[in-house]
């Protein structure tokens, strides 16, 4: 046999680069389902099951396409556990001239890729991964030299790269970015789009029983499972959300529901963070929407800004900035996380329907991993390598390249500003407009101190106060630590007794 190629469980796209580097006539393809993986942090049960049948899935794919592939379950008596051992007993067997991989998405298992060669005496291509739109040496290259690496600049570039949403040279509609007319609250809406589900088939069913077998206790609801598993109902539910969410996914972006988990999202992530779904492909067809007059500007550029911009740039932050990115802690937080974060047992509404819904669905929308479970987790001084481990194991579409800076970075400000501009710190007057959790809540959101009173309000200002050294050089926190500066001494006292309060309830 001439070469073995190993494919990640996030690497299910056909034309991969190790497998376009193969010919299926004499390469075999190696999968497989490992403890090791499932087990690094306790991974959500949905986001367990979903990788493993989408990776069965596409092993049938591939050998649709004449690939011999080697397929390891978990249950396997032959399964080794580890990406590593599992390839040392395929390397065994088939005694491969060299193995080719597409390089891993994350720092660990990437240093495993560039430790094969030596410990296997073995040749070991390892390919770019060019389903991403910028390379980690490109974007080091536009790093170099510049005072801060502000996301907006950098999605400038590759709207200009990719031609998206251009005429010429200039942004179409004379902008770059609508978010200005992107922060309506949403009100309920009997027209609410759905993401279209999908119907377990007989390799989903058998993995729901392996993964209700095999990981039991881990944390999340198993059942109803409606995800996507294939490249065609992917692309099937993209296609839905184009047509019922996208044209309204501008004003509501950041809006919040109670009742509604998905709001005007595309619930895409899992499909594009496993190789499902082509982010490129994903943004022409937007854009096509919106060329055909289908969807306006607004909507269209702030979806494309997501993908192009927000997901290229941490991935490009995350490749600068490890291994030591994970243990940042600019605000030097160590509380543990609450038991709540897994068990949604808290009287605040709209914390409990953010880990409700995570645990339901393995999905939260991005403003309340941002505006409620990150910063509850910033206000309240939560140790942000802890919050990293719940926020990789609870999301379908959690992987370390993008969920850490997304964590550390923009929700925790640990980083000390690399990533965002100002740390994303907001008292319950923000939730309150944009959603509707604060009627059903058994917390005053008026109230700034005191037992009932909203505890984001007095965690906020004893935020500000704790931590003006650190972050009032920012100009837009400088104005929020003279407006706590300004306080009576007796408020301060309050708000400081109100904090420590509740605090001391976690
Ligand atoms: P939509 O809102 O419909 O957006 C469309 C697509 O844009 C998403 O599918 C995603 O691919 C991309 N996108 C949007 N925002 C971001 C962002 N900030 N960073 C990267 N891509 C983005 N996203 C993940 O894919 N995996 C994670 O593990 C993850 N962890 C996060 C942790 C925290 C603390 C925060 C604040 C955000 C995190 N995000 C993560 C970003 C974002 O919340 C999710 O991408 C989004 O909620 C996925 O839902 P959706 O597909 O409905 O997205
Ligand atoms: C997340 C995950 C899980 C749960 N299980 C597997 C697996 O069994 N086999 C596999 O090849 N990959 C899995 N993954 C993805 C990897 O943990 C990892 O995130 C990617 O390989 C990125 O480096
Ligand atoms: Fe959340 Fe405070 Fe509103 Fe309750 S009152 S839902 S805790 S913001």
């Amino acid at each position: 046999m001439r070469n073995l190629i190993l494919v990640l469980g996030d690497q299910l796209t056909p034309t991969l680069t190790s497998l376009a580097a193969g010919d299926p006539a004499q390469d075999r393809v190696l999968m497989a389902e490992l403890a090791d993986e499932a087990g690094y942090v306790r991974h959500h049960k949905k986001k367990i099951a979903f990788l493993f049948s989408a990776m069965r899935h596409f092993a049938a794919e591939l050998r649709g396409l004449g690939w011999t592939v080697d397929y390891v379950t978990l249950d396997d008596p032959d399964n080794r556990g580890s990406f590593t051992e599992q390839l040392g007993a395929a390397i065994e067997r088939l005694r491969p001239e060299r193995v080719v991989v597409t390089e891993a998405g994350e720092w660990r298992v990437r240093q495993m890729q560039e430790s094969w060669a030596a410990r296997f005496s073995l040749p070991v291509d390892i390919l770019p991964d060019e389903r991403f739109l910028c390379s980690p040496a490109s974007f080091a290259a536009w790093a170099a030299g510049r005072k801060q690496l502000r996301m907006e600049y950098f999605y400038r570039d590759m709207r200009r790269r990719t031609g998206l949403l251009m005429e010429g040279d200039q942004p179409a509609g004379g902008r770059w970015n609508f978010d200005a007319e992107n922060r309506k609250p949403a009100k309920a809406d009997l027209f609410m789009p759905r993401p279209r589900g999908v119907t377990p088939d007989a390799i989903t069913r058998e993995v729901l029983a392996l993964v209700e077998a095999r990981f039991g206790d881990h944390f999340g609801d198993l059942e109803p499972f409606r995800f996507a598993v294939t490249r065609s109902d992917a692309e099937a539910a993209f296609t839905a959300f184009v047509e019922t969410g996208l044209p309204k996914f501008g004003d509501y972006q950041d809006a919040m529901l109670a009742g509604e988990p998905f709001l005007y999202h595309a619930v895409i992530a899992p499909y594009l963070n496993c190789g499902l779904l082509d982010p490129l492909q994903v943004c022409r067809q937007v854009e096509i929407e919106w060329r055909a007059g289908r969807v306006p500007l607004n909507a269209a550029e702030g979806f494309i800004r997501q993908i192009i911009g927000w997901r290229e740039y941490v991935r490009g932050i995350y490749w600068l900035k490890m291994p030591g990115y994970e243990r940042s802690n600019f605000l030097g937080h160590t509380r543990p996380l609450p038991g709540f974060y897994w068990t949604g047992e808290t009287e605040m509404a709209c914390v409990r329907a953010a880990v409700t819904q995570t645990r339901e669905q393995a999905y939260a929308h991005h403003i309340q991993r941002l505006m409620i479970t990150g910063n509850f987790a910033l206000l309240a001084g939560i140790d942000p390598h802890e919050l990293h481990e719940w926020y990789l194991a609870v999301y379908a579409d959690a992987y370390e390249w993008v969920e850490l800076p997304n964590t550390v970075g923009m929700s925790q400000f640990a980083d000390g500003g690399l990533l965002a501009s100002k740390p994303y710190a907001a008292s319950g007057a923000y939730i309150d407009r944009m959603s509707d959790y604060c009627g059903g809540c058994a917390y005053e959101v008026k109230q700034r101190t005191g037992p009932r009173a909203c505890p984001f309000n007095a965690l906020y200002w004893d935020f500000i106060s704790r931590h003006r050294e650190k972050i009032g050089r920012n100009p837009r926190m400088a104005q929020m630590v003279r407006t706590y500066d300004k306080f009576a001494d007796v408020e301060k006292g309050r708000i400081a007794d109100s904090a420590a309060a509740f605090l001391g309830t976690l």
